[in-house]
């Protein structure tokens, strides 16, 4: 069962955006464009065709927040064949002098309005630009164990995308690699940028189930289909233990796994790629008894019961950090939410584009 994932206090950028993404709702029937349009494809992008399919599952072992499986179209739509890598993210940091999150001052007057009243400041060398980077136990797993994820995340001033693993650290050699440490903010920002935007979560468990809705996992229904590892997971009993088994027990380059029936590698695991969604755990059901969703653009503002003060948007796929003793969540039904100004060691993200209108 997959565990709640808390980030207690590193919060800020609340900027109380609601009501741009209203629900989509049942009655309206749009145009699906199923066809792939003529003409080039946009770079390292495939094409995703429109359609209905089955989102979310009813698989009773899955997370509440999956469920119920429900009817959606989408429009069809372009989307990265890969998560953004450092290489592309370099080029677009080159371009206009962006400064990630992460590297920009932590003004506590505005994190503690995500917080619950009363939350202690924290000591001033912690308020310093930073992120969240995976630290995990050496040795057994310190009291709390699973339930408390400070025993594997750490805050660390001087962590960024330059520096995914704190000062000193470097991406040199590491184009191939996904970009990491990026906001919901910065995400965006690179998505505007390159001319695209971020997925809708409908629009990215689409591609992830690569035209093959009832398999459990983007590939089929085995986890490892006679021995071949599908995507970068963990093995091992996470945290304190990885076994080297997809060869990658970190971060893996783009493309080091199969590319799914779309086309599209890494969708599960590897990094966490955000969606443009506000993240509700009850979404789907605000559906209500909905035949079929057309375009979902998610709830109208966030809300989880577990950290109620803190804007978070979907993130989607799991990660390198996925495991079978804790997260699982490498299945493409599987969702969460993210704080929106979290950058983190293992989350990402890749862009959407939509087809040029017909002349
Ligand atoms: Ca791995
Ligand atoms: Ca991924």
């Amino acid at each position: 069962m997959t565990k709640s994932l808390r980030y207690p206090w590193k919060s800020w950028l609340l900027k109380a955006v609601v009501g741009g993404a209203a629900m989509a709702c049942c009655a309206a029937v749009a145009t699906a464009q199923e066809a792939k349009p003529a003409g080039p494809e946009p770079e390292g992008m495939a094409w995703i065709p429109g359609g209905v399919f089955t989102m979310g599952t009813d698989d009773k072992d899955a997370h509440p927040a999956e469920q119920p499986a429900h009817k959606v179209r989408v429009n069809g739509f372009w989307i990265d064949r890969t998560e953004v890598t450092n290489a592309q993210f370099r080029k677009f940091v080159e371009a206009t002098g962006y400064k990630t999150v992460a590297e920009r001052p932590v003004d506590w007057d505005v994190i503690k309005k995500q917080l619950p009243p009363g939350t202690p400041k924290p000591p001033d060398e912690m308020l310093r630009p930073g992120s969240l980077v995976f630290t995990p136990p050496a040795g057994a797993l310190p009291p709390g164990g699973l339930d408390n994820i400070g025993n594997w995340w750490s805050w660390t001033t001087g962590a960024d995308w330059k520096h995914p693993e704190g000062p000193g650290s470097s991406i040199e050699g590491k184009d191939d690699l996904p970009v990491v440490h990026v906001s919901f903010e910065d995400a965006s920002a690179y998505a505007k940028w390159a001319g695209k935007r971020l997925p809708t979560e409908a629009e990215w468990e689409r591609a992830a189930r690569g035209g093959n809705e009832k398999w459990k996992y983007g590939w089929g229904d085995s986890f490892a289909p006679a021995g071949k590892r599908m995507a970068n997971t963990w093995q091992g009993r996470f945290p304190e233990m990885v076994e080297d088994e997809d060869g990658y027990p970190r971060i893996a380059p783009v493309k080091s796994f199969p590319p799914n029936p779309y086309g599209l590698y890494d969708t599960i695991g590897n990094v966490w790629e955000w969606c443009s969604d506000w993240y509700r755990p009850d979404a789907y059901r605000l559906d209500g008894e909905a035949a079929l969703t057309v375009d979902p653009k998610g709830p109208k503002k966030s809300y989880d019961p577990d950290e109620p003060f803190q804007p978070k948007r979907v993130t989607r796929g799991g990660s390198f950090l996925c495991s079978s003793n804790y997260c699982t969540n490498y299945r493409p039904s599987a969702r969460r939410g993210t704080a929106t100004d979290s950058g983190m060691s293992h989350l990402g993200f890749r862009c959407v584009k939509d087809a040029a209108p017909a002349k």
